[in-house]
């Protein structure tokens, strides 16, 4: 197969998972800016994830965050994003903002605080049933902001402690999904603030358990391809939460700080075949769009995935192997380089022709007067319930 056609053929396979609340309102905690024709509940954010799956063909599923997309009718709301054209993905546990978790959820030193967080996680997992999801998402803020507030080893024995009774109510064919994160809101020491933790955690669980690796945790500097690497060796990488970052946890759209970060995680994923779906990667968005319109700011970041895949895709590993094999250093970097460089819009562009799809998704929204439409039929949109 022609590059050219490959990398069509590893676009054309990937599914970008969107995020319920990208659709919502959301800001800093020093303001949230409200937009116009924001959804109003869960049904229409599944609206608009159908949106951006028409237009781009490429994100297929939507990911729901408990409680802030509870509603009373889980069959019907998978139901309903059936009807149309998505399906729903990961369920994302919330256990952050509730004032009984103050001192932390699971790995609280009340046990009754920690029966009620991990009460919450079984409940997501009955949603996950009732959806026919198969990735339960867990993010914990659990931790501390004085040294000697709370014992780090205790925390961890609780936290293990929750995770094995989660684990355990598993069904057969679905996921338990461990993210980490440096710091925030814990400012001193955080539960799961790596991935080596939430590694090590997802080992003792079993092969169920695999880990996120949501690109805005980390230090500054930090190889996160050299984490896709490791962890995908180790058949342990579950998915992504894709988003960007110039400082902390940003949560500013995927590709748009640093594409050559995103191309380098792609071509990790890409040279292992971990984009083939039948591998099981979830390549999800985890973003905020505070300023920004947010669909269209959506529709541009699967097309950033898209664009990372392309490249990647390109990149001529016979001449990469051999140059890595004859320790041609410039010759490996710039065989990785010239895929970098090279523009793909274009070839992009045709696939989605290939596709009955306009080649420009975004202008498409724009023309299609959806926005409009929206503007005019949902006043007072929710909030995200993040950021607030
Ligand atoms: C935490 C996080 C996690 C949450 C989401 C809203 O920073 O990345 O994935 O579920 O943000
Ligand atoms: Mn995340
Ligand atoms: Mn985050």
């Amino acid at each position: 197969m022609r590059h050219e056609d490959a990398a069509k053929a590893a676009v054309r396979g990937l599914g970008v998972e969107t995020a319920s609340w990208a659709y919502a309102n959301s800001g800093t905690r020093f303001k949230v800016f409200p937009q116009p024709g924001v959804p109003r509940d869960p049904y229409e954010k599944i609206d608009d994830a159908a949106v951006v799956h028409r237009l781009t063909g490429a994100a297929p599923t939507v990911a729901l965050h408990i409680p802030w997309d509870e509603v009373d009718d889980y069959t019907a709301l998978a139901a309903h994003a059936r009807d149309q054209g998505v399906r729903i993905g990961a369920i994302n546990a919330n256990v952050f903002q509730d004032d009984d978790y103050k001192l932390g959820s699971v790995t609280n030193p009340d046990p009754g605080v920690r029966r009620k967080a991990t009460d919450h996680l079984l409940e997501c997992i009955d949603i996950m049933d009732a959806t026919g999801s198969k990735d339960l998402k867990l993010w914990f803020a659990d931790g501390t902001n004085y040294p000697g507030q709370d014992s780090i080893r205790a925390r961890q024995d609780r936290l293990a402690e929750a995770l094995a009774e989660t684990y355990g109510r598993l069904g057969a064919d679905q996921r338990m999904l461990l993210e980490y994160k440096l710091f925030e809101p814990a400012f001193y020491s955080t539960d799961v603030p790596d991935w080596g933790t939430s590694y090590a955690h997802c080992l003792q669980l079993g092969e169920r358990a695999q880990v996120v690796i949501d690109t805005g945790h980390h230090a500054p500097g930090t190889n996160i391809e050299f984490i896709v690497a490791f962890l995908l060796r180790a058949g342990k990488l579950g998915g992504f939460d894709f988003n960007s970052r110039f400082y902390a946890d940003d949560d500013l759209m995927v590709g748009a700080a640093d594409p050559f970060q995103l191309f380098r995680i792609m071509h990790e994923i890409v040279s292992a075949d971990a984009h083939d779906p039948a591998q099981g990667i979830a390549f999800m968005l985890d973003q905020c769009h505070n300023i920004e319109p947010k669909i269209p700011a959506i529709i541009r970041s699967v097309l950033n995935v898209q664009e990372a895949t392309a490249k990647a895709a390109l990149v001529d590993a016979d001449a990469l192997a051999k140059a890595q094999q004859d320790g041609d250093v410039l010759g490996a970097n710039g065989t990785l380089m010239d895929a970098f460089n090279t523009d793909v819009r274009p070839l992009l562009a045709t696939m989605r022709e290939d596709q009955g799809l306009d080649p420009d998704p975004v202008a498409a929204y724009e023309r299609s007067g959806h926005f409009e439409t929206i503007r005019d039929q949902r006043v007072g949109g929710e909030q995200a319930g993040w950021g607030a």
